[in-house]
């Protein structure tokens, strides 16, 4: 052999930045005590001397076993007793964007969930400052441009929704948006007509979950009587032709979240998940993670997997890469947006 290998002791930038990595995306679908992984919520329980009824990480997550969308709500709300300080908040979400970032993660839209922490005494104000304080750093610490999205629980009543955005008045500067999340079904988008309306006034975005475990009827009444910008899984519009229709119409962004479907059962395996015809029948859809820790994978799994078991190309991922920045909460800038819409199209895939 003639070649002559330069081996230098320290791998230039250039040369490991040329290798492929993941294709640079955006998270718009991750409730953040989602990312509450097994090892974590022990180490907060020590330091807040909780005690939880699993003797380790092995028996929790066995745990994870789910049947619906309730089986796992149910583990997913008596896990939170371990989320108790600021500190608490920031370190999860700083963990989450520190995994996000090294799976290409560059833009995080993140759902939190006020009622389930404000019903077991902990102010909103603990949760938002420590939240929005990692997020903060997100750009600095992780190279990550984040929003974060207040969520309205739908199987609590409309008038703890509307309480809720009040005692988030004072912390509106930090909030991007509203959501909507929790037990779908007998909770349907128009219970929260008002406080969605309340919230446009103040200037904020809407989303919500519809059509995840609710029929497509749901994402319809989320479109015409809250007027969301993004619908949240809305896998059930492939039931309603008509609807698709109008979706592909409207480039209504769809944040369908693969591994949960699979997990909660809304499909059997991710090799009968719709997200192939979804994408040929021109919908505007992205993949994201949902409940990460609970679910079998952040962003980047979602992403190999959906390729792997639907056997997608390149040019498809390109595009779920693509829609995820077009379907951002980045209004307010436009040329950040264009930075990473470049990213994606000069992606090369390994
Ligand atoms: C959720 Cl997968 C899912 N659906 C509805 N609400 C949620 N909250 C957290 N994960
Ligand atoms: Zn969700």
């Amino acid at each position: 052999m003639s070649h002559t290998v330069s081996v230098s002791p320290h791998p230039s930038p250039t040369a490991s930045s040329t290798a492929p990595g993941p294709v640079p995306k955006a998270e718009l679908h991750l409730h953040i005590e989602g990312t509450l992984e097994p090892a974590q919520a022990f180490a907060f329980a020590a330091r807040n001397g909780i005690t939880l009824p699993y003797a380790d990480e092995a028996e929790l997550t066995a745990a994870y076993a789910f049947e619906d969308l309730q089986s796992f709500l149910d583990l997913y709300y008596a896990l939170m007793a371990v989320l108790r300080t600021e500190r608490d908040f920031f370190e999860l979400a700083d963990a989450y964007l520190a995994r996000a970032a090294e799976q290409g993660v560059r833009h995080a839209e993140i759902f939190f969930d006020p009622q389930a922490h404000t019903c077991r005494g902990v102010p909103i104000g603990t949760v938002i400052e420590g939240l929005s304080r990692a997020l903060a750093a997100g750009e600095e610490r992780h190279g990550i441009s984040t929003r974060l999205i207040l969520c309205f629980l739908r199987d609590q009543s409309a008038e703890s929704a509307l309480q809720t955005l009040e005692e988030a008045r004072p912390y509106l500067d930090r909030i991007t948006a509203v959501g909507l999340d929790s037990a779908e079904v007998g909770h349907p988008p128009s219970k929260f007509r008002e406080v969605f309306a309340a919230a446009e006034a103040l200037g904020l975005r809407k989303v919500a979950h519809a059509g995840e475990e609710g029929p497509p009827a749901y994402i319809v009444e989320a479109l015409d009587v809250l007027g969301v910008e993004r619908i949240d899984h809305g896998l059930r519009c492939v039931e309603d032709p008509a609807l698709v229709e109008r979706l592909v119409r409207e480039r209504m962004p769809l944040t369908l979240c693969p591994l949960s479907n699979v997990r909660l059962r809304a499909v059997d395996t991710l090799a009968d998940h719709p997200l192939p015809g979804m994408l040929r029948a021109g919908l505007m859809a992205t993949v994201n993670s949902d409940d990460p820790a609970y679910f079998g994978g952040y962003a980047g799994e979602n992403f190999d997997a959906v390729r792997d078991a639907l056997a997608l190309g390149e040019e498809e991922l390109r595009t779920l890469a693509r829609n995820s920045f077009l379907a951002a909460f980045l209004d307010d800038d436009e040329e950040r947006r264009a930075r990473y819409l470049a990213e994606v199209e000069s992606h090369t895939f390994g």
